[in-house]
């Protein structure tokens, strides 16, 4: 025989152990990454690049969010410099379109982007929903509550199920146009969103990363979670502010840490 005499309880015994090892040690991270995208990767990988626990929680069974598509449905990934300088960190190959304009491929510019989070050390939970937040004296967030996404997408009538939460220092909202995180501190009146403003792409992506920061205590919010809070123009499919964002959200995440 090829392979190696298993039984099936051992392969199940196997998957059980390393979910359960990972997931208890994670259940009190440093910094919780809400969102797989572009912006949620990045920060992975310059996180736990820095020796920092790092988890990302994705609600789907793939990370990547839209970075594996550009627009329209047609998978070139654009950027606009110095957006570039982040394709050449993680060894995407990209072409220079027109000065300053560059394109890349969106499966492969995305799975090397996954790759460096994971090479860096991030632990990944994925096909996990954030529902609602952890919050502690002066409501600073502290943790998330998480579902099985299976879980929030059948009717409740049938899976009344109890979700979890786990704890960390600092959680990263980078969950896109929806901002989930920062939306379950507005139901509860702590905050306000404007939602994202018309397409204007040379104002931005600027404005992106300039306001990608902390906006509740506790919570730092970037990519295009950003533009939806303070209601910034949006930037089609164009990645580099969403790379850039998420640059500056780990740099947040560290200040606070320290
Ligand atoms: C767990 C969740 C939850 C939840 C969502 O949308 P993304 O790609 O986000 P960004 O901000 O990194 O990048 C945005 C970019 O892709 C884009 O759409 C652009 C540039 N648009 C411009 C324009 O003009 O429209 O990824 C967000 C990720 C996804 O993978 C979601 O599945 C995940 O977050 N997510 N994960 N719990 N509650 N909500």
């Amino acid at each position: 025989m090829l392979f190696e005499k298993i039984e099936e309880r051992d392969v199940t015994r196997a998957i059980i152990s390393g979910f359960m090892t990972d997931f208890s040690e994670y259940a009190e991270s440093d910094v919780i990454i809400v969102g797989g995208g572009p912006s949620g990767l990045t920060a992975a990988k310059e996180l736990a690049g820095k020796g920092i626990k790092t988890l990302v929680i994705e609600r789907n069974n793939y990370l990547g969010g839209g970075f594996w598509i550009g627009g329209y449905l047609m998978n070139k990934v654009t950027v606009r410099a110095p957006g570039q300088e982040l394709l050449d960190e993680i060894g995407a190959p990209y072409e220079e379109y027109m000065k300053g304009l560059y394109v890349t491929d969106g499966p492969h510019a995305c799975s090397k982007l996954i790759a460096a989070a994971c090479d860096a050390g991030a632990k990944i939970l994925n096909m996990t929903k954030v529902d609602d937040v952890v919050l502690r004296e002066n409501n600073r967030v502290a943790g998330v509550v998480i579902n099985w996404t299976p879980i929030s997408a059948m009717p409740r009538e049938i899976t009344c199920v109890d979700p979890v939460a786990i704890q960390a220092k600092v959680v990263i909202d980078g969950t896109g146009h929806d901002a989930e995180v920062v939306s379950s501190l507005v139901r509860r009146g702590l905050m306000k969103t404007r939602g994202f403003g018309a397409m204007w792409v040379e104002k931005s992506e600027d404005a992106v990363v300039e306001h990608t920061g902390e906006v509740h205590p506790g919570l730092i919010v970037m990519g295009m979670a950003v533009s939806t809070v303070y209601g910034l123009p949006r930037m089609g499919p164009t990645f580099g502010a969403m790379l850039l964002s998420g640059k500056r959200a780990a740099s947040a995440a560290i200040d606070i840490l320290k």
